[in-house]
C-alpha cells in the first residue's frame, strides 16, 4: 500500500470525525492534489463505456495515469483497476479503460506514477511495504492525485 494512500485513509477517517464538529474542513489538507509541474484535470471527466477520458494530464517524465478503487468506503492503493501510459509533458484527452466497469458516482483515486526505469512497462511491484517500483509522483509533500467520483 502506498504510504500516501494510507495517510489519506487515516486523514479521511480523521476528517470524518472532524466533520462531526465542523462542517467546513478543508480537503486540501489531505496531501493529495495537483502540483506546478504535474497535474490531472479532474473537471469534466467523460465516460464512454468503461473508458474514462481526462481532458489534460501533465507529467514531468514518462509515467502512468493510474486508477485505484475504493473498497469498503476507503481508497485501496494495492489494487489497480485502470492505467494508461503518459509521455512526458502535456497529454490531452487521456483515455483509461476500467475493465471491471465503473458505476456513476463510484469513488476512485486517480493518480500519477513515474516510469522510473523507463522500460515502458507498468511496474506495480512492491519494493517495500509502502512503494511500488514505478513510484507515485510527488511535488514536495503533495502526492499528485485526486479522490473523485466516476462520472
Ligand atoms: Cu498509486
Amino acid at each position: 500500500m502506498h504510504l500516501a494512500i494510507r495517510q489519506f485513509r487515516q486523514i479521511a477517517l480523521m476528517l470524518t470525525l472532524l466533520i462531526a464538529f465542523a462542517s467546513s474542513v478543508a480537503l486540501a489538507q489531505s496531501g493529495i492534489g495537483n502540483g506546478d509541474s504535474n497535474w490531472i484535470t479532474v473537471e469534466n471527466v467523460k465516460k464512454q463505456g468503461n473508458t474514462l477520458i481526462f481532458s489534460e494530464v501533465q507529467i514531468e517524465g514518462d509515467g502512468w495515469l493510474v486508477i485505484h478503487p475504493f473498497m469498503n468506503g476507503a481508497p485501496n492503493g494495492d489494487r489497480v483497476v485502470g492505467r494508461t501510459f503518459l509521455e512526458s509533458g502535456t497529454n490531452s484527452d487521456v483515455e483509461v479503460e476500467i475493465h471491471k466497469g465503473i458505476a456513476a458516482g463510484e469513488m476512485m483515486i486517480v493518480m500519477l506514477h513515474s516510469d522510473n526505469n523507463k522500460n515502458g512497462e507498468f511496474d506495480f511491484i512492491f519494493i517495500d511495504e509502502r512503494n511500488v517500483m514505478d513510484l507515485a509522483v510527488f511535488e514536495g509533500a503533495t502526492m499528485i492525485g485526486h479522490a473523485i467520483p466516476a462520472p
